[in-house]
């Protein structure tokens, strides 16, 4: 047998269909070992899992609740509720709120290597770190995943890493993700899992390696994975999972699609700077800058050894901007206050907040007007820290530090910072399992929590207006902002009048419902990367409860394609990019969809544009039915 890579063992272990595995771009079936949802996403999800008609979860699935906590009234504990209650019935695995972020908790508890996964959350790629395949996808496509225990999607190209040196002693795992989204760009990882390898790898810590995974998303990867190796087993034993432990390696001699090479010794520390996460430059060259707030945590360096190297490096010292940490969870909270360093962040000045997502998806924290807010996240998107006119830029925990302390981006000093290492505490105990769960009050629905619309299906001629004519890197975040909307997922006319591109044109939302409720079918033409950001469904869902059918672009994201699909709007690239400088918004557009495994046109101003299919054959039946939910039902044998 042919040598094999650490991803194509992990896959073809897994692999339900075909019984090879295929050349990339053709479509797999993957049999998944975990599903799971967080708070902002999972409400959605379990919707769609209970029109289903699904009575029990197949593979090990969890409801995480972390972004959405400010409960200011009652729709987050609304949503809280429901998700708690449905989780018991259809014995799901809770994870209340305080216990912890999605990714972090997931991989403390969860995660083993070899595993497969998928999670409503485009960062669920962050279990790579572990040796396992875990992916992002729409709400849509968990709530089958949890329903069959399989996910569909395309055979990805691998790209080996090969890391090599040792970081310096001011670098950390944030550096070697700005390096490597320099190298690919927030847009070049489309259909790729990063497979990382080389001597370099075993100088990098489980949780380092998480950061990495963590961030493959911002280049648009399907994943990224890292060997499963002495550094897992030491990670896996202190959480006292030492039997979760399997090595686990490409063979030697493995073949790969392409190849990067990352010498860790050569990286400095980097600076993504405002408003791409792919906008990298060197810290030394913005050092001096006056900031106005620092952030630290997330589900991106929310490590022990970050935090607590963050805390060593104030030692006491007051902070000269306004410092917030959000811990990953309650168990590193509470290592971190054994350990002494909460009480230390404390005489700094730090604020502590909650085990979550609280300021990286402006649920609070926001910065001033015209501020600069340096963060350790992992996005910098425009308008996402709930401050219009601020800027983010992300970096290191070691540079949080030092910039706190002056007050203006500071390279920090390279030197050893011991730290005061002590035992996880383990914290299971916050999880309600199924089992333990009380269903006898049943599936508890509050007013906050509307029933699923139902949406016709897909017209032979399809003919409306260009809503939307949009630029380059539309992010999920432009298309259906989150921060203070989040409390309306669970309600789909509200959060698409209020929310639905209304940072980019106030006037969309009502254009479009006065549009389809003439009759008409709503366009939106847009350029490169379109939906790139997050695995946000809302952002198809809002969009077709407006109205919209058919979505026009140079290219696409790869989860917001899959979600477009999900809920019946037809996504469609342009043979010849120019062809997007012949529409104007405004103009009237159609398609005739009679034949969508056909060449297919876009009318315009009396010309037919040629266009691409951005969707698979396969899914031609669910577009035609209007979206995948009727198409389960239509289809669905248990
Ligand atoms: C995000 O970071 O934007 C989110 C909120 O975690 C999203 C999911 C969502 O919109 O709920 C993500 O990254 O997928
Ligand atoms: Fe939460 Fe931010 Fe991580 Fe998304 S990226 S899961 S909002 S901490």
């Amino acid at each position: 047998m042919s040598a094999l890579g650490l991803t194509h063992k992990i896959l073809k272990d897994h692999l339900v269909e075909p019984a090879e595995l295929p050349a990339p771009g053709e479509l797999i079936k993957i049999k998944i070992d975990e599903a799971f949802t967080q708070d902002a996403t999972g409400t959605m999800c379990m919707l769609q899992l209970e029109a289903m008609g699904i009575d029990k979860v197949k593979p090990l699935s969890v409801n995480f609740v972390d972004h959405s906590m400010l409960q200011s009234g009652f729709r987050n504990p609304d949503d809280h509720q429901y998700l708690r209650t449905v989780a018991a019935k259809l014995g799901i695995i809770f994870s209340p709120p305080g216990t912890g972020i999605c990714h972090f908790t997931n991989m403390e508890n969860f995660v083993k290597p070899g595993m497969t996964g998928v999670g409503a959350d485009s960062h669920t790629v962050n279990a790579g770190g572990a040796g396992a395949i875990f992916m992002g996808a729409g709400g849509y496509d968990v709530a089958l995943a949890m329903a069959t225990g399989m996910y569909t999607m395309p055979m990805p190209k691998v790209t080996r890493v090969n890391l090599t040196g040792e970081l310096a002693k001011n670098c950390m795992a944030m550096d070697v993700i700005l390096k490597m989204l320099e190298i690919v760009t927030v847009k070049g990882g489309k259909g790729i899992i990063f497979e990382y390898a080389g001597p370099g790898v075993a100088t990098l810590s489980l949780t380092e390696r998480a950061t990495i995974t963590n961030m493959g998303a911002e280049m648009g990867a399907t994943t990224s994975i890292f060997p499963s190796d002495e550094r897992t087993k030491e990670y896996l034993e202190s959480r006292g999972r030492g039997g979760d432990y399997t090595e686990l390696s490409a063979d030697e001699g493995a073949s790969y699609d392409d190849e990067i090479e990352i010498n860790l010794s050569e990286i400095e520390p980097l600076i993504a700077i405002y408003p791409s996460p792919g906008n990298v430059e060197k810290v030394k060259d913005h050092a001096g800058t006056k900031i106005h707030q620092v952030c630290i945590g997330s589900c991106t360096n929310s490590s022990f050894e970050n935090i607590a190297t963050f805390a060593e490096t104030l030692k006491g010292k007051r902070v000269k901007v306004d410092t917030l940490l959000y811990p990953g969870s309650r168990s590193v909270a509470m290592q971190l206050a054994d350990a002494g360093y909460m009480s230390m962040m404390f005489h700094s000045g730090v604020r502590i907040m909650e085990n979550g997502c609280g300021a990286c998806i402006g649920q609070g924290g926001s910065p001033p007007s015209e501020g600069i807010t340096l963060r350790t996240f992992n996005r910098n998107f425009p308008k996402r820290s709930g401050t219009d006119d601020a800027e983010c830029h992300l970096i290191s925990p070691l540079v949080a530090a030092a910039s706190a302390l002056t007050g203006e981006i500071t390279v920090p000093e390279a030197k050893d910072i011991p730290i005061n290492v002590i035992p996880p505490v383990i914290d299971t105990d916050s999880f309600i399992m199924p089992d333990q769960a009380d269903k006898s009050e049943g599936v508890v629905r509050g007013p906050n929590i509307m029933a699923l619309p139902d949406f016709k299906p897909l017209p032979d001629v399809v003919k409306g207006e260009v809503l939307l004519k949009t630029g380059d890197n539309i992010s999920t975040d432009d298309i259906q902002p989150a921060g203070v909307f989040l409390p309306l997922r669970s309600n789909v006319k509200e959060y698409a009048m209020q929310a639905t591109y209304n940072q980019v044109d106030s006037t969309f939302a009502e254009r479009a419902v006065a549009h389809r409720d003439a009759g008409g079918e709503g366009f939106i033409i847009g350029a490169e990367n379109y939906g790139q950001g997050s695995s946000r469904e809302h952002a198809a869902l809002c969009p077709r409860w407006l109205g919209i059918r058919a979505v026009i672009v140079k290219s696409f994201a790869r989860i917001h394609v899959a979600n477009l699909v999900n809920f019946g709007i037809v996504p469609m690239t342009f043979k010849n990019p120019d062809d997007y400088d012949k529409i104007k918004q405004g103009d009237t557009v159609s398609f005739d969809a009679t034949d969508l495994a056909g060449d297919l046109f876009l009318e315009v101003n009396g010309e037919k544009l040629p266009l691409e299919r951005a969707f698979d054959k396969d899914v031609i039946p669910t577009l035609k039915l209007g979206g995948a939910l009727p198409q389960f039902k239509a289809t669905f044998k248990g």
